[in-house]
């Protein structure tokens, strides 16, 4: 991510979200997003909406034309289930070529991270955890306080610990909520990328999201819905460089 950043002078993260009920009339326009905003995004997240209107198989295809521009490709997962199965998705989508996953730290490591991690090392792929939401209604879990007297922390910072303690390559925090951000970049360092879904469409502060401690803008709608695409992708990328 970081090389692929500094090639592209870009913090920006292609959601590509798109929908249409013909599979290759689909695929065609992921591909054309993709030529159009090229050289203004530094990498592409791909959605389980994606995977099951076209399935796997021409996914790793959308995949492997992003890899073609040099872009590595996160599948938004968000895995949460148990050890056996979080291990076919993961297989999965590594096979399908995809350079990291995002999953969500709720399941705990014994039987549900473990795997997840373990199959990520062993063929050298990125994992990010979940950490903070970026819709209004995020508050209600991801801000719960933990634990009893002195050692009570919101549950978005027990994620926090645990993402290091794992070893994980980066974290998800929302870009409506710079507070989060601040106070997760302060836990973790300045070295972990964080990743802030949310800007424009969802009310994000792109600057804000960076001045606060992000590190990548997870972007979709913003780019994609626009009249111009290519122009908006540019303004963005030069004004959070
Ligand atoms: O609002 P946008 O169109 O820019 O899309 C945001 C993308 O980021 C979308 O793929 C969504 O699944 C993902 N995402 C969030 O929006 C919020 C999160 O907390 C995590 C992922």
């Amino acid at each position: 991510m970081k090389a692929s950043s500094e090639r592209y002078q870009s913090k920006i993260v292609l959601a590509l979200d798109l929908e249409n009920k013909d599979p290759q009339t689909l695929v065609q326009k992921c591909e054309e997003i993709l030529e159009d905003v090229y050289g203004y995004i530094c990498a592409v997240k791909i959605n389980r909406q994606l995977v099951l209107a076209l399935g796997l198989r021409t996914v790793s295809e959308i995949v492997r034309k992003a890899h073609e521009r040099s872009l590595p490709v996160i599948m938004d997962a968000k895995l949460n289930d148990v050890g056996h199965t979080n291990s076919f998705m993961m297989e999965s989508y590594i096979h399908a070529g995809f350079d990291a996953v995002i999953a969500s730290p709720i399941t705990g490591w014994r039987g549900g991270m473990d795997s997840v991690f373990e199959l990520a090392r062993r063929n050298d792929k990125g994992i990010i955890l979940l950490v903070y939401m970026s819709n209004p209604g995020a508050e209600q879990f991801y801000s719960m306080m933990t634990g009893t007297g002195d050692e009570q922390k919101p549950i978005f910072e027990v994620f926090t610990q645990m993402a290091i303690e794992w070893g994980a390559d980066g974290l998800v925090v929302g870009s409506t909520h710079p507070e989060i951000i601040r106070r997760v970049r302060t836990l973790l360092g300045p070295s972990m990328g964080i990743y802030s879904p949310g800007v424009g469409t969802q009310g994000g502060d792109a600057k804000k999201a960076l001045e606060f401690g992000s590190t990548y803008l997870i972007v979709g709608r913003t780019i994609y819905a626009s009249t111009s695409p290519r122009d908006t992708a540019r303004e963005l990328c030069k004004s959070t460089k």
